[in-house]
């Protein structure tokens, strides 16, 4: 009886052993961490961009600049997001950029955001994109420096824009570095619950779209906003193309 529970012992001894030793008892994460390409985001808001670099193309959204649109002053922008927010990266035309730096504009953008995936809510007065909320703030100081975005949210409201969040560092985060910019966005914020707002009923949807327009402010002619580009563009009508289609990436 003794050798009976004995061996059966060491059968059990030998079954852990043998099993944490088994090279094909690989945990999910232990592939995914191989040869595998790395397929979460880590995107860090600091003004460096080897994060953006390091990330694969097929996580995040992006447009380059119609050679032929009315626009020049940018030339790509890319969008992310996973569960809890939403990244941008923008690049822009070194020599356009140093232009406007050396005369201490503010680089002002607003980012469009069709946050239910509907195209018949939202805005629809303008290029029938339908976005939901729009994000606006500056890029840049009045020294001709790259600030910190500090961002104001508006939301579409039965056919007009309600100020919802106005001029808050709590609400998106920049950095920028030579021609390239990043920004990182609370997705939470976008909820109208956050805001007791029945309309449009929506969080950021899984997929939604998002595109970014660019303008320049003048020292001589500061509340006037002087539109430097539009993204995604086209060369076709007004220079308008659809916005980015994003879909969050989740898990690692
Ligand atoms: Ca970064
Ligand atoms: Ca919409």
């Amino acid at each position: 009886m003794k050798k009976v529970v004995l061996m059966l012992l060491a059968a059990a001894v030998c079954f852990v052993s043998c099993k944490q030793d088994n090279p094909n008892d690989v945990k999910p994460s232990d592939s995914d961490n191989g040869n595998k390409k790395n397929l979460s985001l880590e995107i860090e808001i600091d003004g460096v961009f080897s994060d953006w670099a390091a990330t694969d193309a097929s996580l995040y959204a992006s447009a380059e600049t119609d050679p032929d649109a009315p626009w020049d002053a940018v030339e790509e922008i890319r969008c992310c997001a996973d569960p809890d927010y939403v990244y941008y990266y923008i690049r822009y035309n070194e020599d356009a950029l140093a232009e406007l730096m050396a005369e201490n504009d503010q680089l002002p953008i607003r980012l469009n955001i069709n946050t239910d995936g509907e195209f018949e809510s939202g805005y629809l007065s303008y290029s029938l994109q339908g976005y939901d909320f729009i994000v606006e703030g500056d890029l840049s100081d009045k020294a001709g420096n790259w600030s910190s975005m500090v961002g104001s949210l508006y939301q579409r409201v039965n056919g007009s824009w309600e100020e919802l969040v106005r001029e808050s560092d709590a609400l998106v985060v920049g950095a920028g570095n030579g021609a390239e910019y990043e920004i990182m966005l609370d997705r939470g914020l976008f909820s109208s619950a956050a805001y007791g707002s029945s309309e449009p009923n929506s969080s950021i949807g899984d997929v939604f779209q998002t595109g970014i327009r660019f303008y320049e402010t003048t020292i001589k002619n500061p509340g006037h906003w002087e539109e430097l580009s539009n993204m995604p563009n086209s060369a076709d009508g007004s220079g308008y193309a659809d916005l980015l289609e994003v879909k969050t990436v989740k898990g690692k």
